[in-house]
């Protein structure tokens, strides 16, 4: 039966050593509550490292048994490679970059080559575990080159990736030298999620600019599959938040706390140590606020929790300084000897007393720089039972795309984070609930339960999808086929496309000249009398005749206008007018003006805007406004607007390559058909052939009307070669 893996950097256990034993204790993360269901399922596990240095084989053997029995399988990791791929390539390049903290990102080759060893060992890991079958999820910034590895070993495993963080603007994330291998590493997978659609927008950015990968509708188009990309903003488990709200234990800790603060009205901050989590600023802010608002004082304090995190590393030491002088300063100058501005604490709380602080604020301040989600702000919903209470929320928090209730401020706007501090802690009671009702009702929907189904149910759908369309490769056995069969026909069509199929694309269409290769092949092919080779084109005759007339082929120009049997003249498939060209030129010169590199071609009965020379953001966008524009030009005429690769064509509506390719089999009945071709017009041509025929679809889109798929134009030149 396949089994679902799931793969972390690390395992939700803590595992602590004592004197003469070591502890095992789950960890309670909201993603080891959401997936719960999942990994302890029969035969189902969890795979990733268990945040422990073992001491020897058999404590390894220990460790493993000990785990497996919790569904769960161990990565060992070296304090070397912890060094380097956690906390040097993860934290040190990623994490910053990620975050918009570039500056202060390294860019070592060193932490590159190990991470890409851990996430190697990853590999191995996982694959010690599963089938071909079976369903992998890995998760975070630390695996990004995983599902690629995990994709060469098994092809046909259904593997999904989720990443916490954000992604950065295209901008940002060029500037790592390891970037196309990045990208490439996560487009391993079937599913790629995140958590807004801003970060999976950055994301297919990238791939478009960087890779040359072209989406729609968030399906990328690699060579070998259909990778479908989503926006999952994740959610908490929202009820045990709001039991542990109202828990007897809860309720004792508010109790206490009160007492100690008597009528102190409390702000309440928490986060893990982070440069991004925006703590400096916050407590900035609170001492403005005082400034002020003098009335605030004695009157509120800053309850501030921050959970030491990776405080090895130099950055995190340094912002820890800054936070204890901050504090420190603050409290120095307002405290009284009845109250205290700041409670600072530099630990981590068990979770009832994390639930009694999330009960008794009044204000929660989150405030993060940039943050892929922030589940505080969800969790501190949840825990408010009474519906009083406000959330300030930064506006780079994945969350405030959820959370439009929230007082949402932007974190450097030091001035507007005073007045929202004071918006708070002066709005009115039914002004709370409502906006209070609003989110809970929001964050209770989309719990982590639901989030976790909603990525497992998208990941099922992603892999049918492919499925269903994907056009099976060519594959070598194919090709046998192929060949015997073509050895044992006496009437053969050959119809081959040209750019893009015999040859490359280049930036200047004129400069796809045929090659001495390419034209010793096609003479090679029409030599053998049983052979009839048609090249059938999108370009103007006069261009085909010069680069090919020399040669004894039969042509389809102008996508079916025109045609000529070799040794022949040029006929027109029918007769046709284009006059209608005079007014539509100027529409499609206005474009070009507007778009540096495009250019226009003229054929005789169409018009070609090419933009494969243009920025590819722009001429996309502008492509699509072209499209639509010329629809409607040509509503209710006999055009047709079509969009090929990098090119809107319009021309006569009625024929194509199809009904041209269709006259070529009606007149000679071949015994054998081979057609190649790269780009929609050539749906045309294998949507009128007979089904038996050999349709073969080049280069990376794989959904075709044909039977195989070729990945470049070297593929269809060593299938032709082949042939002879
Ligand atoms: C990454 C992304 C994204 C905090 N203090 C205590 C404590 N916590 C718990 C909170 C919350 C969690 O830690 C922090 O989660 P965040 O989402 O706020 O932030 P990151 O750790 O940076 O997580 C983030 C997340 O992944 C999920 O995708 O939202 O954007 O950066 O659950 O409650 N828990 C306990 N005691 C504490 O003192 N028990």
């Amino acid at each position: 039966m396949p089994r679902t893996i799931i793969v972390s950097n690390r395992l939700p256990i803590k595992i602590q050593r004592t004197e003469d034993n070591l502890t095992f204790q789950p960890s309670e993360g909201g993603l080891a509550t959401g997936l719960g269901s999942i990994y302890r399922a029969d035969g189902n596990l969890w795979v990733g490292w268990p945040g422990l240095y073992v001491q020897d084989e058999s404590e390894e053997e220990y460790v493993r048994q000990q785990l497996a029995e919790d569904s769960m399988a161990p990565v060992f990791l070296t304090e070397a490679e912890i060094r380097d791929y956690y906390e040097g390539f993860s934290n040190g390049t990623l994490w910053p970059t990620f975050h918009y903290f570039a500056q202060l990102a390294r860019y070592d080759d060193v932490l590159w080559e190990a991470y890409k060893a851990v996430n190697e060992k990853f590999c191995q890991a996982v694959l010690a575990q599963t089938g071909p079958n079976d369903t992998i999820w890995v998760h975070d910034y630390q695996l990004l080159l995983l599902p690629e590895m995990l994709r060469k070993a098994r092809p046909d495993a259904t593997i999904g990736f989720f990443l916490h963080i954000p992604f950065p603007s295209h901008e940002l994330f060029r500037v790592l030298p390891w970037r196309e291998e990045l990208l490439r590493g996560v487009l391993g997978a079937d599913l790629i999620g995140f958590h807004t659609f801003g970060d999976m927008r950055h994301f297919l950015n990238s791939v478009s600019q960087l890779l040359g990968l072209p989406s729609q509708n968030g399906q990328v188009e690699t060579a070998t599959r259909t990778v479908l990309v989503d926006a999952f903003p994740m959610g908490i488990d929202y009820a045990r938040y709001a039991e542990a709200a109202v828990s007897p234990q809860a309720q004792n800790h508010v109790r206490e706390y009160r007492e100690a603060l008597r009528e102190v009205r409390v702000i309440l901050s928490i986060d893990r140590l982070d440069y991004t989590k925006g703590i400096a600023q916050r407590l900035r802010a609170f001492d403005l606020l005082l400034q002020r608002y003098p009335e605030w004082r004695s009157q509120v304090s800053l309850l501030m929790v921050v959970v030491p995190s990776r405080d090895q590393v130099a950055q995190y030491a340094s912002l820890k300084e800054e936070i204890d002088e901050l504090v420190g300063r603050i409290n120095a100058q307002y405290r009284t000897i009845s109250w205290n501005p700041v409670h600072y604490f530099y630990r981590s709380f068990p979770l009832e007393e994390l639930a009694a602080l999330y009960k008794m604020a009044e204000v929660a301040l989150v405030t993060p720089m940039r943050d892929g989600m922030n589940l505080v702000a969800k969790e501190f919903v949840a825990s408010k039972t009474d519906q009083r209470g406000v959330l300030i929320l930064s506006e780079r928090a994945g969350a405030a795309r959820e959370l439009s209730d929230a007082l949402i401020i932007n974190p450097t706007d030091t001035g507007k984070l005073v007045e929202a501090l004071h918006e708070a802690l002066v709005m009115p009671e039914d002004e709370q609930i409502t906006r209070m009702a609003n989110m809970q009702a929001l964050v209770q929907q989309y719990d982590i339960f639901s989030w976790t189904k909603l990525f497992m149910d998208r990941l099922q759908y992603a892999k049918e999808q492919q499925l269903t369309l994907a056009t099976t490769m060519l594959t070598t056995k194919v090709a046998q086929r192929l060949v015997s069969e073509y050895q044992g026909a006496k009437r053969r069509l050959l119809l081959l496309d040209y750019d893009g199929t015999l040859t490359p694309f280049h930036n200047n269409p004129q400069r796809a000249q045929p090659d001495q290769e390419l034209r010793l092949l096609l003479r090679a092919l029409t030599d053998n009398p049983n052979n009839q080779v048609v090249i059938i084109s999108g370009r103007d005759r006069a261009t085909l005749e010069s680069w090919l007339g020399h040669l004894p082929l039969d042509f389809i120009a102008e996508h079916g206008v025109w045609l000529r049997r070799a040794g022949q003249e040029w006929t027109l498939f029918q007769e046709l007018r284009a006059d209608w060209k005079r007014d539509i030129r100027p529409v499609l010169d206005l474009y070009v003006n507007r778009t540096t590199g495009s250019f226009i071609e003229e054929k005789d009965y169409s018009l070609v805007w090419h933009f494969r020379r243009a920025d590819a953001e722009l001429a996309a966008g502008r492509a699509r406004e072209m499209m639509s524009h010329l629809t409607f030009l040509a509503s209710n005429t006999d055009l047709q607007v079509l969009e090929g690769n990098k090119v809107v064509e319009i021309k006569t509506a009625g024929i194509h390559k199809g009904t041209a390719a269709a006259r070529w089999v009606s007149v000679h009945e071949p015994d054998f058909i081979l057609a190649l071709g790269d780009d929609r017009t050539d749906e045309d041509t294998f949507r009128a052939l007979p089904s038996d025929a050999y349709t073969v679809k080049v280069g990376s889109a794989p959904r075709s009307l044909a039977r195989f798929r070729v990945a470049s134009t070297t593929e269809v030149r060593n299938l032709l070669r082949q042939l002879l």
